[in-house]
């Protein structure tokens, strides 16, 4: 930097650190915190940022900024035992979310049989032209079932397209033999 740049950068300082500790008389301040001038990301705009600002003053570059982008997500997690001839429904809020996954677990229990079940999902509840798919799929016994421990393990997983403000998915535990309850787990991630 020669001394033209430094002599204009001192007086560029002088103004702005006069200017930002002169007292506001008569009324607040309107402006708005704006992120984008609080370079040191401590929440607010003072004679730090402003200190930033000189020192870099006359550098050049490429004016691209890096910027961060998070992704809202949801994850439920619910498990229930469905005794037989029952069904278990589950229904979650999809409002501001686009995209959704399903896993299901499924078994009988120690030394029982397995069992088919069926499984209803949809968006916006009751209504059969809003299911997305129904579909059977098998409760395994133990210790068949041995992907341990039984609650980790992900028989079948599904991703939808959010087409609704609530997802609901039904778990039907059939009135047929074997006569027995199932446990089952849902997990139900969801991403904006
Ligand atoms: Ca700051």
């Amino acid at each position: 930097m020669n001394w033209k740049n430094y002599l204009m950068a001192l007086c560029l300082c002088g103004i702005i650190l006069a200017l930002a500790f002169t007292p506001l008389i008569g009324s607040q301040t309107t402006w708005q915190y704006d992120p984008w001038l609080d370079y040191n990301d401590d929440g607010k705009i003072d004679a730090k940022d402003i200190g930033i600002t000189c020192r870099a003053f006359g550098t050049k570059g490429d004016p691209v900024k890096p910027v961060m982008v998070t992704y809202q997500t949801c994850e439920y997690n619910f498990s229930n035992t469905i005794p037989n001839g029952q069904y278990w429904t589950v229904e979650v809020s999809t409002i501001g979310f686009r995209t959704l996954t399903i896993s299901i677990s499924a078994y009988t229990g120690l030394y029982q049989p397995s069992k088919t079940i069926h499984v209803y999902t949809g968006f916006e509840r009751g209504v059969h032209s809003n299911w997305i798919e129904d579909f059977d799929m098998t409760a395994k016994g133990l210790p068949e079932y041995v992907i341990s421990p039984p609650g980790k393990a992900n028989d079948l997983t599904r991703t939808y397209t959010v087409t609704g403000s609530k997802f609901w998915i039904c778990i039907s535990n059939p009135d047929a033999s074997p006569y027995i309850s199932i446990s089952a787990q849902i997990s139900i991630y969801i991403t904006a």
